[in-house]
This record gives C-alpha cells, sequence and structure tokens, in this order.
C-alpha cells in the first residue's frame, strides 16, 4: 500500500481557492505514495491529521511573517499569509514532535527551520552582503537548473542524491539565516546561500530550497529524493 502523504497548500482568501501546484502531487505519486491535498485546518484537528498521515510535504508559497522568528518587516518582505503561516506553523511543529517524516520544499524548508527557532533572511539582496550573490529568482523555465548545490559529505541528501555537487532551479528572494538547533545545513550554493536542511534528530526531517518536483520529468535524479521521502514514510506506518 502506498504511504499516505499528506502535502499543504495554499489559501486565498481573495479567490476563496485552495491551490497547488499539481507537479507537487505527480511527484510523490510518482516516487509510490499517495498524496493528499491538506488545505488549512482547524487547530484542533492537526493532532488527528498527523495521526492518519505517513509523511506531510511542506510546499512553496508565500514569505513567511518575520513576526514568527522575532523580526519587524523588512521592506522587501513579499506577501505574506497569516491563515496559511497560522496552521502550517503549528502543523509542522507537531510533525516534528511526533518524528513524522517531513519534506520541506522551499517555503516549506524556512517553514521546518523558523518552526524548530531557526531565522531566515527576509531579502537576500538586501541583507546578504557577500559580494558574490548570485541570482537565485531565475529568468530560465521552471525546469531549468540554473545554479550549482554542494552536498556535505556522508549527508542524507548527499546519500539520496548520490552525488556531490548538483545542478538545481532557483525561486527564492528569502533562504535560512540563523539555522535552528536540531537542523544543520548540508547544501550550499556557490554564494554561501544555505540550500538544504536536515535533522540528525528524526526519521526524516529535510528542507531543499530549490524546486525538484519541476524538475523530476526531465532530471530523474530529482525523483530520488520524493522516493526517499516516500520510503521512509513507509517504513513508519503502522500496519492495519
Ligand atoms: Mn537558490
Amino acid at each position: 500500500m502506498r504511504p499516505l502523504i499528506g502535502i499543504t497548500s495554499d489559501y486565498s482568501n481573495d479567490t476563496n481557492t485552495i491551490n497547488l501546484n499539481s507537479d507537487y502531487y505527480w511527484a510523490i505519486y510518482r516516487a509510490g505514495g499517495h498524496p493528499v491535498v491538506i488545505p488549512y485546518t482547524d487547530s484542533n484537528d492537526i493532532h488527528h491529521l498527523i495521526s492518519i498521515l505517513d509523511g506531510i510535504m511542506f510546499t512553496g508559497g508565500n514569505d513567511i511573517d518575520p513576526g514568527y522568528y522575532g523580526e519587524l518587516p523588512h521592506p522587501k518582505l513579499g506577501r505574506i499569509n497569516p491563515i496559511r503561516d497560522e496552521f502550517e506553523l503549528k502543523f509542522c511543529r507537531l510533525a516534528l514532535e511526533n518524528d513524522k517524516p517531513v519534506l520541506g520544499i522551499c517555503r516549506g524548508a524556512q517553514l521546518m527551520n523558523v518552526v524548530m527557532g531557526g531565522t531566515l533572511y527576509q531579502d537576500l539582496e538586501d541583507q546578504l552582503k557577500s559580494g558574490t550573490l548570485i541570482k537565485h529568482i531565475q529568468s530560465a523555465p521552471v525546469w531549468y537548473a540554473t545554479h550549482e548545490v554542494k552536498l556535505e559529505a556522508g549527508s542524507r541528501i548527499n546519500r539520496i542524491m548520490g552525488h556531490d555537487n548538483i545542478r538545481v532551479n532557483s525561486f527564492h528572494h528569502q533562504a535560512v539565516k540563523d539555522l535552528a538547533g536540531t537542523f544543520r545545513a548540508t547544501g550550499w550554493s556557490s554564494d554561501g546561500v544555505i540550500e538544504v536542511i536536515e535533522s540528525d534528530n528524526h526519521t526524516f526531517a529535510l528542507g531543499v530550497q530549490w524546486h525538484p518536483e519541476r524538475m523530476f520529468t526531465r532530471d530523474q535524479t530529482m525523483l530520488l529524493l520524493f522516493k526517499a521521502f516516500v520510503e521512509a514514510c513507509g517504513t513508519g506506518r503502522r500496519s492495519v
């Protein structure tokens, strides 16, 4: 039986719609999971939701309210979605506390770090004065890799991808700044921006700053990430 994987979605107050790019859905399905789209949910129901899922993928989206990591809004902060923030932060905290396998994509990786006490660059161009900053909001097609990520030797992401260097797409103006205690950085772009975080204290808690779901149909190595996640979700499932 396919592990049941919850995928968080965006909620628009303006149009009263729940939105998810279907690439996320097909990536989990192709990797052997049974994807279910999770809209925002009343916090009283989150415990039950987590108990019936085998794993959760936190997807990309708007910026997280910097108040959650103790900062005021920087002028370059993008749109925020208070309803999504409140739900996902509780959902992610509870998932990690219960050692439910978690994969974070872009905003999802940032969310995992914030939930566990880390901080973000609210705007890389303004706040990371490295002098070597590369373009992290690519103009190239979504599936096209535009920058390299160096993966730490011996890390989970390195074992999954099977390479010390990979090429990824990039659609973010924010990134992890101070790491939460439970996470370590295991992938960086050439300008030092953290592109992968992972936990050694959880069955599977890993976040990537790029969008593998938009690459896997053209780059099979990107499917390895989803397969490793689904496999971890399957290991922990209760027999019925
Ligand atoms: Mn990037």
